[in-house]
């Protein structure tokens, strides 16, 4: 069989396919999985289609050797310069990541490297991603408990901060429930005891400046770092996650010596890393901008609102008013998520209180959730 490769022709002895029929079995994998129109457990969604398009353009790109991308390498630093303005901070610095997880856990390493070892102290309502930081570092995640409203019980944080807590960490968009933590009171304790607050808004970041908050970003004082997820309400491709720092230090505090690439130094986790979520988050922002990512969050939030009203009719209770474009009801959660999923839908479960979560990305429409609200009566009726 013969097979071409970088302009060569080279020869097999083994049994392969040719290209289209190679393309045709990934299709059939492909297919088998489960379109967005029926998850509203996601926080990922459809790439816009100029982030398609970028992350084609950049598939051959290793930001792990700068040097060989010198152009990828730019386009990255633009993007950082531009989200460091748009969360307050022009001086911001920090890089594309894979994504929430990998923020979380340099945020955290920065703040050990820059501040010493010991404990760090987060909310009850942390994102999973907290428990690999605490076993990758080795360090004490103390979690915090949250209010009524499922923000972070600051007087609680204050209580769990000790003399070898050198970090705090602050939710702008919890997982579960879309809720907000009090950045700024939190900014207070950590600027009085002289430590790291780190700001996951690995899903609020494109969402909460859009409905008016700007009490999690760079404006406040005490803020050292902050995840965001171009991947998730940013409409990029997967992956792409961005990790901001307030200042060099940090970021520098994460490098190790790399000392026959074309640079000197490496600060990011991963050593080979794509140019792809550069490239696509780029340009999603120079082809919709802020104003239009604000257009997208505010239908996110009109049919939020729908979804609640529509749902609340049937006897279920949401579990907070929505803050964000995420809603939990309170039910039978688990019995309900089973049912839903034979009518076809994918909704997740939240840990406390038991209910059913659904979060409307830009691919819940108001006639998907006109279709689901139908399921659910007959899951209820079935119930
Ligand atoms: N921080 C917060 C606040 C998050 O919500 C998430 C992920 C992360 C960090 C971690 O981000 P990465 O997964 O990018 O590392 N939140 C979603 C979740 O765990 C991720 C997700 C997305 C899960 C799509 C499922 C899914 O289908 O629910």
């Amino acid at each position: 069989m013969h097979v071409n490769y970088c302009g060569k022709k080279l020869i097999t002895q083994e049994k392969t396919l040719l290209m289209d029929k190679v393309l045709k079995e990934l299709e059939s994998y492909l297919s088998k999985d489960i379109p967005y129109s029926r998850v509203l457990s996601s926080m990922c969604t459809n790439p816009h289609p100029v982030a398609v398009k970028a992350h084609c353009m950049f598939v051959r790109a290793n930001l792990g050797d700068p040097g060989l991308f010198p152009g990828t390498f730019e386009l990255e630093k633009k993007l950082i310069s531009m989200l460091g303005n748009f969360f307050g901070n022009s001086n911001a610095v920090g890089y594309v990541s894979s994504g929430g997880t990998e923020s979380n856990i340099q945020a955290i390493r920065a703040a050990r490297n820059v501040y010493g070892k010991g404990n760090i102290v987060v909310p009850d309502s942390a994102h999973f991603s907290f428990l690999k930081v605490a076993d990758l570092l080795g360090i004490e995640v103390k979690r915090a408990k949250l209010d009524d409203e499922y923000r972070v019980d600051v007087a609680d944080v204050e209580r769990l901060v000790d003399e070898n807590t050198f970090a705090i960490v602050g939710i702008a968009g919890t997982t579960e429930l879309g809720q907000v933590d009090d950045i700024k009171s939190l900014s207070k304790i950590a600027v009085e005891r002289d430590i790291y607050l780190h700001v996951d808004a690995a899903f609020g970041g494109f969402v909460l400046p859009f409905l008016g908050y700007k009490d999690f970003d760079f404006r406040v004082k005490g803020v050292c770092s902050i995840a965001v997820d171009p991947h998730k309400m940013g409409l990029a491709t997967i992956p792409a996650g961005v990790i901001l720092f307030r200042k060099e230090e940090y970021l520098h505090s994460l490098s190790v010596e790399t000392p026959y690439l074309t640079s000197t130094k490496q600060y990011t986790l991963t050593g080979t890393r794509p140019g792809t979520g550069v490239a696509s988050a780029y340009a999603v922002l120079k082809h919709l901008g802020f104003d239009g990512l604000r257009k997208i969050v505010l239908e996110c939030m009109r049919v939020t609102k729908i979804l609640k009203e529509e749902v609340e009719a049937l006897g279920l209770k949401p579990v907070i008013e929505p803050v964000t474009n995420v809603v939990c009801f309170e039910c039978k959660a688990c019995r309900v998520r089973e049912l839903l999923m034979k009518e076809g839908w994918y909704v997740s479960t939240i840990r406390k209180p038991e209910a059913i979560r659904c979060v409307v990305m830009p691919h819940v429409t108001e006639e998907t959730v006109s279709k689901f609200v139908d399921s659910l009566k007959r899951v209820l009726r079935a119930l």
